[in-house]
């Protein structure tokens, strides 16, 4: 269930909502004017890397069916509190050999908190092509497991994103994202999340829904960064690279540029 109301304080524009564990507030600012910020669920299909492996290979990478990219872990004494990126929207394209139907094909990008203990804070955009919609790219933020929700971001192909996410605590937490050149951009605060453990961070492409993952434009993730609650700073070295399997082979793969900058290709 969510609900959501527009409450005026002064000059704010206020959206409060709730799922089911969790309450929110958001603000969203359009060219320097307050506008609302307006919340629709999305299918409940995202999930957690699913049947991970982890490969013998001198990078460590790690195979999974849904997800790309890569994860950092934390230092041993320290845990995330942010993590951010920018890049810009992908296209996406029917799987070489297919036909587009009216099921979906879909495509997230993201950053996050969390991979492994039950709870992701999670934003991004991302988009699904079919043949009644075309295709039709959104922008959407999660508290896995709870289900994500878009957020009336304008948002077009080729587009410049900004996300910024922190931990305030286990179960509170700050979203920002950012169409950049745009000048549009929401902060979202939430409380009541679900538990996090704050030992990962990532920068992911996912296939969310249950067809094949399309094939995709490069994504760049460029100005990545997580740093921990004492302000340590980690970026892509070290993270493990997260290669995403389909039922006939590798479709696609994390690598890294540098420190700041995460390839993801199809
Ligand atoms: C990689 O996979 C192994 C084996 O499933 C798992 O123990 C490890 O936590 C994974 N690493 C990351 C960063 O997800
Ligand atoms: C992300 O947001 C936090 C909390 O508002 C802030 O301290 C941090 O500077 C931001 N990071 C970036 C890269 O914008
Ligand atoms: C990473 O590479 C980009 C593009 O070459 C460059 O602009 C950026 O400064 C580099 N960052 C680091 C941390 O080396
Ligand atoms: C719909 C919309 O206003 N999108 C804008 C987001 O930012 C890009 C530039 O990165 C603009 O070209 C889009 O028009």
């Amino acid at each position: 269930m969510k609900t959501t109301s527009f409450l005026l304080f002064g000059a704010l524009l206020l959206t409060s909502g709730a799922l089911a564990s969790i309450s929110y507030t958001a603000k969203m600012a359009h060219r320097g004017a307050e506008v609302p910020a307006v919340f629709s669920s999305l299918p409940r299909r995202h999930h957690r890397p699913k049947q991970p492996r982890h490969g013998k290979r001198q990078h460590p990478i790690n195979n999974t069916l849904n997800w790309a990219g890569a994860i950092q872990e934390a230092p041993t004494s320290g845990l995330f509190y942010t993590v951010s990126a920018s890049w810009q929207v992908p296209s996406i394209s029917t799987p070489v050999g297919q036909t587009l139907g009216t099921d979906a094909y879909w495509l997230y990008e993201w950053v996050g908190i969390d991979s492994l203990c039950g709870a992701i804070l999670q934003a991004g955009t991302g988009a699904y092509l079919n043949t009644q919609s075309g295709q039709v790219p959104l922008v959407w933020w999660e508290w896995f497991p709870e289900g994500p929700q878009v957020v009336n971001i304008p948002i077009n192909l080729g587009d410049t994103f900004f996300t910024n996410l922190t931990a305030t605590s286990t179960t509170t937490a700050i979203y920002f994202i950012e169409n950049v050149t745009q000048g549009c951009a929401v902060t979202i605060t939430i409380s009541g999340g679900p538990t996090l453990c704050q030992t990962n961070a990532e920068w992911v492409v996912e296939n969310p829904g249950v067809l094949d993952t399309p094939v995709f434009t490069d994504v760049i993730f460029t100005n990545c960064l997580a740093t921990t609650t004492t302000g340590a700073q980690q970026g892509i070295d070290g993270t493990t690279l997260i290669y995403m399997d389909s039922k006939d082979g590798e479709v696609s793969k994390g690598s890294e540029i540098n420190d700041s900058q995460l390839r993801v290709f199809y």
